[in-house]
């Protein structure tokens, strides 16, 4: 009998671990890549040699019955539906570590806060579980991890990776909140929505942002909200604000102020209070939880403080890849700065004509930058914006314009693959930008 013909589709981070898994396994493979690099050929080597490559269009994938899918890459490319209409199945590296997980496993998705989320369940539960694993999303690869010997995984899962999940069954679920995103991918904002709800599909305990409760359709053991805002009952974590100061809450306990928070902005609020429901569903005793959540200085790219001299503060929040994401970022600062804001990059699809009219209240100025700006400088007209080839460009130009009390804020509302390899390097070429026009 013929073995299995087995592909890999796509050769990134999550196409390399599928790579390990399955030369760990001794099961032989093809890879799917549309760019393949000579880094990635090279690290492919170093998992195994002599691995067919070739792109999506020039293989017909005959006779394939297995499809390790990447979550970059849609299943409704046309070889791969036309593979599955032939009879292969689709696998994917989230299924298969739910599948094989003995711990308990809390699945975080929504459109912002996932990672910000991620990193403070896993760091807050540490005192309570001793081997966690934080992977998925966040940038690392959940199969390299399978055979470890874990108390909790926390996964940070993408709607991309949320399409493959056949059934799987996390301990704790939360969708953060809903906005629009990745409209490149799906066909209108229903079926991304939809596709973040489905975390909830065959969870044990979920964890509802009050705002999403009507969207939410699911049957669970045991629910905790959270949002902001007055609540009651166990179970329901809000903010409350008595003479111009606000407090999480716990139904009618206190559980710490904001002041004591060291991440900022309302969204970071809620991203505090979801991480402190996670744990009440887990049993988990909130005061070690509260206390790491207060030291806690946020990820690098969100909200990062990059420099303050002479009254003019810089923020690098490359992070915020959506509009929702930059709308945070601008109500965070808008009331006590006069911003100066860096947008723009690969639009995914969704338009900006919605949120011109709130740039234009909340800001002083607007720079375009990525490779396509004409998109933006038409949407957000209103806004008077000018565009730069490069972000080092437009970072000279916000200082020029600014005065003490000033923001250069770079929050560009899009994804950075216009111009970089990810966000992180286009943080860092901020970063270093900034430092330039310091110096
Ligand atoms: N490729 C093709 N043809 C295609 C599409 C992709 O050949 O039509 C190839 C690309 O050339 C590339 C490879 O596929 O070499 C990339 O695969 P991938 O996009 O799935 O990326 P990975 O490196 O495997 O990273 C993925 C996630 N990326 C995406 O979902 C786009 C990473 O999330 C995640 O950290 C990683 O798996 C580990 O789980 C990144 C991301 O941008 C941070 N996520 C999106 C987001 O947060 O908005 C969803
Ligand atoms: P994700 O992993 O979902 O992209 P991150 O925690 O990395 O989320 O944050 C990405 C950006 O989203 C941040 O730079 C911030 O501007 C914004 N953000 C973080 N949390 C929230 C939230 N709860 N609601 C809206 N925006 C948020």
């Amino acid at each position: 009998m013929s073995e299995a013909r087995r592909v890999i589709a796509g050769l990134g981070k999550t196409g390399l671990s599928y790579a390990r898994f399955l030369t760990a396994k001794n099961l032989e493979f093809e890879v799917l890549e549309d760019n393949l690099s000579e880094e990635q050929r090279a690290r492919l080597n170093e998992v195994k040699k002599g691995v067919k490559v070739s792109s999506f269009s020039d293989n017909r994938l005959e006779g394939v019955s297995e499809i390790y899918l990447s979550p970059g890459v849609p299943k409704l490319k046309k070889c791969i539906d036309q593979a599955v209409k032939d009879g292969a199945q689709i696998l994917s590296d989230i299924k298969i570590f739910f599948d094989s997980a003995k711990c308990p496993v809390v699945a975080i998705t929504g459109t912002n806060g996932k990672s910000t989320v991620s990193e403070l369940v896993s760091l807050s539960l540490s005192y309570h579980y001793k081997n966690i694993l934080l992977a998925g999303n966040i940038g690392e690869p959940v199969l390299d991890h399978i055979h470890s010997n874990l108390d909790l995984a926390v996964l940070e899962l993408s709607s991309f990776q949320l399409e493959n999940l056949y059934g799987a069954s996390p301990e704790v679920a939360v969708v953060l909140n809903l906005s629009p995103d990745h409209m490149d991918r799906y066909d209108d904002l229903g079926s991304y929505f939809s596709t973040k709800l489905s975390i909830y599909d065959n969870c044990k305990k979920g964890v509802i942002n009050r705002t999403l409760s009507k969207k939410i359709k699911g049957s669970f053991n045991e629910v905790a909200t959270f949002g902001l805002g007055e609540t009651a009952g166990l179970g329901n974590f809000g903010t409350v604000t008595r003479h111009n100061e606000t407090f999480l809450v716990h139904d009618s306990e206190v559980l710490l102020k904001e002041s004591e928070l060291k991440i900022k902005g309302s969204h970071n609020l809620e991203n505090a209070l979801a991480t402190i429901a996670i744990a009440w569903l887990l049993g988990v005793d909130l005061v070690s939880v509260v206390e790491t959540i207060k030291d806690f200085r946020g990820l690098p790219h969100r909200g990062e403080v990059v420099a303050d001299e002479s009254g003019v503060m810089f923020v690098n929040d490359s992070k915020a890849t959506n509009q929702g994401a930059l709308l945070a970022s601008l109500k965070s600062h808008s009331k006590n700065y006069g911003i100066h804001l860096i947008l723009g990059g690969e639009t995914k699809g969704v338009s900006f004509s919605p949120l011109a009219e709130k740039i234009k209240l909340s800001v002083k100025s607007v720079c375009i930058i990525g490779r396509n700006p004409q998109q933006l400088k038409s949407e957000l007209s209103g806004c008077s914006p000018k565009s730069f080839t490069t972000l080092k460009d437009a970072v000279h130009e916000c200082y020029k314009n600014s005065k003490a009390g000033d923001l250069v804020l770079l929050a560009p509302g899009c994804a950075s693959t216009d111009q970089y390899e990810n966000f992180e390097e286009r943080g860092q070429i901020f970063k270093k930008a900034v430092l330039e026009v310091l110096s």
